[in-house]
Order: C-alpha cells, then structure tokens, then sequence
C-alpha cells in the first residue's frame, strides 16, 4: 500500500480541523483547516478573475524604491504603502473591484470561528463577530522565494480584527509582538484552508512571513504552485 493510500488527504485535513482553534497570543487565533478543500478551489478560481480584473497582481515599491517580492490584487479599498485608495493610483489608475457580499459573510463566520470560548477567547472579543464588516481585503501572491518581513497593519483607521486565509503551500508565520519587530515571537506553520484571525491586544502586533515551503500545496486546493493569502480588513474609511 502506498503512503497516499494510507494517509489520505482528507483525514489530514479532518485531523487538522478537528483540532480546533488554538490561542497565538491574546487576540491571535490560528484555526487549522477552516475552509474546505471545495471552498479553497473556488477562492482560486475567484482569484484568477480578481488578477484579470481592472488592477493587475503587482509587488508594491516600498518608499526606499525596493519592491516588495509579494504580489497584490485588492478588493473594496486599493492599498498602497502606506494608504488606502479607491484607485490603484501606483498601478494603472483604475476603481478596484467591489468587495464582495460573500467575503463580508466569511469574514463574519471566520471571526466568529476563531473567537470562541474553545480558544480561550474573552467575550468581550468574542462580541467582534457581531456586526463584523470588513470593507478592504488584499490578496497576496507569494511565488518561488517570496518573504514578507515583520510589519504592523496600521493603515486602517479602525482597530476591528484582520481575518486571514490561505491557500496552497504552507508558510512559516512570524507573529510578534506589539513593541518591537523582533522577539519575542511565536513561529506559526499556515497550511492550505486554514485561518488566522488577530484583533483586540494583538490587532497591532508585528508579524511577517519568514519563508515559503515550496512543494506543500496539497493536490486538491486548486493552486499547484506557490501560496494565496487574503487579509480582510475595516479601513473605517469612506
Ligand atoms: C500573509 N499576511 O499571511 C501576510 N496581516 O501572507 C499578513 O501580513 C497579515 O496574515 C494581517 C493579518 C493577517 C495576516
Ligand atoms: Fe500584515
């Protein structure tokens, strides 16, 4: 019998889910597994329009003049460092595209997943899922050696939780700490379909994407190579 046969890839990912949320730091929550293998392939899908949309995928420069090694489409709100645009001004000048109703509906049930009482999450933060209405989300393309270094989501005018999800080869996530950019950390392993949600005492906190484990994409996500990332956030912008 081969190694497929006995460890298939369904029970991984069930043994995954079943594992249920676990608490980062106050805050912080990593919930394995959360979207489906059919849920990821269709957010695939969903990203192949997104990147042949008004905006293409482009690495943002940073202001030094270095270009970031991450690709970025946007939803709702167009980031550039360090703002928020209706359009992509550093690209080609064109409105982004909507953020759609069902990503505001995932994002309500992802938080609501992440902050339960099973992770040791406060009511208090608990109460965020209520209402949750994110307006912006950046969709980030990580290929063959992309990194991102440890970096603070303060362009938002609102301190609602960031929901993030990702598909396709697993990553090594770096989440820090409010204070500084270095330690103390925790290395977290982000796997295709599972969650981070960092709101309330962590929403601040450094964190970054240290490295990429190339060939970890599991065979039924739909992204052969390389990782998707989505954030979604409340500019609290109009
Ligand atoms: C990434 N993510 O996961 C990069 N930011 O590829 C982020 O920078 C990030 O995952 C805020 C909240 C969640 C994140
Ligand atoms: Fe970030």
């Amino acid at each position: 019998m081969s190694d497929d046969a006995l460890f298939p890839l369904e029970l991984v990912q069930r043994e995954a889910r079943d594992a249920g949320p676990r608490l980062i730091a106050p805050g912080a929550v990593h919930v394995p597994g959360w979207l489906t293998p059919k849920q990821q392939r269709w957010i695939v899908a969903r990203f192949g329009e997104w990147t042949h949309g008004p905006v293409p995928l482009r690495a943002a420069t940073l202001p030094g003049g270095h270009q970031m090694s991450v690709r970025t489409v946007c939803l709702g709100w167009h980031w550039q460092p360090y703002k928020y645009t209706r359009e992509a001004t550093d690209v080609n000048g064109r409105p982004v595209l909507d953020f759609p109703d069902w990503m505001v509906r995932l994002g309500q049930k992802a938080v609501a997943a992440a902050y339960t009482s099973e992770a040791g999450v406060e009511d208090s933060l608990a109460a965020l899922a209520v209402g949750y209405t994110p307006d912006a989300a950046l969709v980030n393309f990580y290929n063959d050696g992309a990194a991102m270094g440890m970096h603070q989501d303060k362009d938002e005018r609102s301190n609602a939780p960031v929901v993030s999800l990702s598909i396709g080869e697993a990553c090594v996530f770096r989440f820090g700490n409010t204070k500084t950019r270095t330690k103390p950390y925790t290395d977290v392993e982000l796997r295709s379909g599972d969650l981070f949600v960092f709101g309330g005492p962590s929403r601040f906190a450094y964190h970054g994407i240290p490295k990429v484990l190339p060939g970890t994409a599991p065979e039924d996500c739909g992204l052969p190579h390389g990782r998707i990332n989505i954030t979604m956030r409340v500019t609290g912008l109009s």
